[in-house]
């Protein structure tokens, strides 16, 4: 199966990349030869990934997914969340949006939090959506260099180590996108002469 992965974030192409088999084969937009940007202007991440997935649908006419992905704080009210790109400033450098973030939450002994990833699927012109979620704690600090995004800060529940610190194999046991993505293939196995 042939899909456009509606992202112009090069790690979630890697990591989508790193865990579909070999009946996937994934075009990134640079492949695909898109090089506008997306919009995400809605206030749910459900409504960004259909944004997404239908801007580059309309487009092109093939199937493609997308998926948006948000840091959910409890002792935030659920921020960043949909903002999680650009919590910090419209156009921040990322390391902004960690040090936003652990300023607002110096404050708070509450440290739980989750990354919520909802995919929006577009397949023969119907949509279709799936959700993963990875529950964890905010660390004081950050610690790592690896992954992307919040990973230096997220530390995932069973996991001593923040994602920073992982390396990809081992974020994959516990990843949200992983597991909005096993749901996808699932219902894929299920329903492909279906639709
Ligand atoms: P798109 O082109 O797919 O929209 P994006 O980077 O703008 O790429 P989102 O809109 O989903 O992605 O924004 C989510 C924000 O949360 C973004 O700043 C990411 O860096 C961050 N994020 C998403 N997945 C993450 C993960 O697995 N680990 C850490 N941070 C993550």
């Amino acid at each position: 199966m042939t899909l456009i992965f509606a992202t112009n974030n090069e790690n979630k192409v890697q990591e989508i990349r790193n865990t579909l088999d070999d009946s996937f084969e994934i075009i990134s937009l640079k492949e695909a030869g898109i090089h506008q940007d997306i919009p995400e202007p809605h206030d749910t991440l459900e409504a960004n990934a259909t944004e997404k997935s239908r801007t580059i649908f309309d487009l092109k006419g093939m199937d493609c997914f997308s998926e948006d992905t948000g840091l959910e704080v409890a002792a935030l009210l659920g921020e960043p969340g949909v903002k999680s790109a650009r919590y910090a400033d419209d156009e921040p450098q990322f390391a902004d949006n960690i040090d936003k973030l652990l300023d607002k939450m110096s404050s708070h002994t509450n440290r739980n939090a989750r990354f919520r990833t909802v995919i929006s699927l577009i397949l023969n012109g119907k949509e279709h959506q799936f959700e993963g979620i990875c529950e964890g704690i905010i660390a004081y600090d950050r610690s790592g260099t690896g992954g992307f995004g919040y990973d230096p800060v997220f530390i995932p529940d069973g996991a001593t180590q923040t994602f920073g610190e992982m390396t990809m194999e081992e974020k994959k046991q516990y990843s949200h996108r992983v597991k909005a993505l096993a749901k996808l293939t699932d219902w894929l196995k299920e329903n492909k002469n279906k639709v």
